[in-house]
């Protein structure tokens, strides 16, 4: 039986620390960090993420804003509200809930976020300084990945991590971070996907396992090799009448088998997803850190 990884607790004790940390940056600099939130249309389940982003942002003292606008906004308004945001003292990280509507270029949209307050570490500039191993914003998600291992003292340096999965939020910058020479990192890394004949033959050598693939219970205990470290980054809606939605919440594992076979595994939901919430708050205090320090 393996260690459920408890994300809630993780989550919880990096809020606090950040909270602490929000006390004396205030006494510091006389001033706390800041956070837009800018939600585009109605989605149900982009709506609850901002909801619990805002709120965990209130809850340790980061200053949050919320700003929701009809799905026909159009590229050019949006435009200038992250323009007025990127030149707002006030504000130290813009957020724009991904995804878009179809009208509007997720790429454009990105690129037009001043670097230094791109929480989500989506821009290019972002991107790149994380694959050539400077220090960044990070996407939250693998920043959580990485933030989880370290706190159940999982060393991944000379491990084989595979990642299953290669989307530019989760499965190519985890791979990136892990790669590094760095401690917490340094690892052997394979990145396989749904274009791979069979991908067990992958998925088993693995010490480590990032499944972020979104296909429902994907990863079955056949796949997974003895005493491995299982980290589902899935979440995916399934059909289940017994519940009073109609249904229920799973990740890309098998969690019910394959818990048998690993060592350490992540639940869903209480995993992964608790850990992209409280990263965001981390990458607001490391923006507004970083930005006071070049008012000097
Ligand atoms: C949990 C996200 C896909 C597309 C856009 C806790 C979250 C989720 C799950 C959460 C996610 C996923 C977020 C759990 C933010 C993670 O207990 O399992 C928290 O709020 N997330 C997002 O903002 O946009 C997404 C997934």
């Amino acid at each position: 039986m393996a260690v459920i990884i408890d994300g809630k607790k993780v989550a919880a004790q990096v809020k606090a620390e950040l909270k602490e940390k929000i006390e004396f940056l205030k006494i510091k600099y006389n001033k706390v960090p800041g956070l837009v939130t800018i939600l585009v249309g109605n989605n149900p389940a982009s709506l609850s993420y901002v909801n619990s982003k805002v709120k965990a942002c209130r809850e340790i003292g980061i200053n949050s804003v919320f700003e929701k606008f009809d799905a026909a906004i159009t590229q050019d308004e949006l435009l200038s509200i992250i323009k007025k945001y990127n030149n707002d003292e006030n504000f130290h990280g813009i957020l724009v809930q991904l995804p878009l509507p179809e009208h509007l270029k997720e790429d454009v949209v990105i690129e037009s976020i001043n670097p230094l307050k791109d929480v989500d570490g989506f821009h290019p500039y972002n991107v790149g300084n994380l694959v050539i191993g400077k220090d960044t914003l990070y996407p939250c998600t693998p920043y959580g990945i990485l933030e989880l291992l370290f706190r159940y003292s999982i060393n991944p340096s000379g491990k084989h991590v595979v990642v299953v999965g290669r989307s530019n939020i989760v499965g190519k910058p985890i791979a990136n971070m892990l790669l590094q020479k760095k401690d917490g990192a340094n690892a052997v890394v394979t990145i396989c996907h749904s274009a791979a004949k069979d991908l067990t033959i992958y998925t088993k050598q693995a010490d480590i396992l990032i499944a972020a693939i979104g296909k429902p219970l994907f990863i079955k205990e056949d796949m997974v090799k003895e005493g491995a470290v299982v980290i589902d980054v899935g979440i995916n809606r399934i059909e289940d009448n017994t519940t009073e939605k109609g249904y229920r919440i799973v990740g890309d594992v098998d969690f019910e088998n394959v818990v048998n076979k690993a060592s350490f595994i992540t639940p869903v939901p209480g995993g992964v997803g608790l850990m992209t919430v409280a990263m965001l708050l981390k990458n607001t205090i490391t923006a507004f850190e970083k930005i006071e320090s070049l008012k000097n």
